[in-house]
């Protein structure tokens, strides 16, 4: 049987590459593009503004695996809701810090209750976890959560995200069966196993 080492974190973006310390202080969600209001919103300023939710769901990566963990921050619809969208909006494209995005359909997103979250289990998110905050996304596969999360753009028109370049481009429900895994338990290959699965796309 293979050692089994760790959970997975993907951050395709800086692969091969120690991930960046993004300072929370400092840090700024841009809120734009099909809104009324552009915004550009502190931590605290979205702590104030929002309630703080939290969510004990299930992610599913579409390399087969999934994790559950006690997820808190903020609804999406929520957030979006403080910028006020255009009718039109029909999408939102999430981009990262490192540049890695994402485009879904903003409706399924909040209908489906997407997330963005600050912590996991508690405590703020680690670095290879998508800190300071990550786009969750549940019933869709987790490609479409883009983790430190710079901006989110809502627009009239889709643009393929960094996955679906590598082919991914049936974001649909996940495939049965996925090997499920809680935070905290240590259960899956090493990072690098999956990031060669990666490469070879
Ligand atoms: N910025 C960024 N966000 C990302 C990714 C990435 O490479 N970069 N990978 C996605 C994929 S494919 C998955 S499965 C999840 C993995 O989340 P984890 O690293 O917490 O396990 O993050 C998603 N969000
Ligand atoms: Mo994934």
């Amino acid at each position: 049987m293979k050692t089994i080492k760790k959970i997975p974190t993907f951050f395709h973006e800086f692969s091969g590459r120690p991930i960046p310390a993004f300072d929370q202080n400092s840090y700024r969600l841009q809120i734009d593009g099909a809104v009324e209001q552009r915004l550009d919103l502190s931590l605290i300023e979205l702590e104030a503004r929002l309630p703080v939710v939290e969510r004990r769901r299930r992610f599913y990566c579409v390399n087969g695996w999934s994790l559950e963990a006690l997820w808190r921050g903020f609804e999406l619809g929520d957030v979006l809701q403080l910028a006020e969208p255009q009718k039109d909006a029909i999408f939102l494209r999430a981009i990262s810090m490192g540049g890695y995005e994402d485009t879904s359909v903003v409706c399924e997103l909040v209908n489906r209750g997407a997330l963005l979250a600050t912590h996991m289990d508690g405590t703020p998110l680690s670095r290879e976890r998508g800190a300071p905050i990550r786009l969750l996304v549940f019933d869709r596969y987790q490609f479409r959560g883009v983790k430190s999360v710079a901006r989110l753009e809502l627009t009239r028109e889709y643009t393929a995200g960094s996955w679906v370049r590598y082919g991914y481009s049936d974001a649909t429900i996940q495939a049965f069966p996925h090997l499920a895994i809680e935070s905290g338990v240590e259960l899956m290959p090493d990072i690098e196993v999956l990031n060669l699965a990666i490469d070879q796309h």
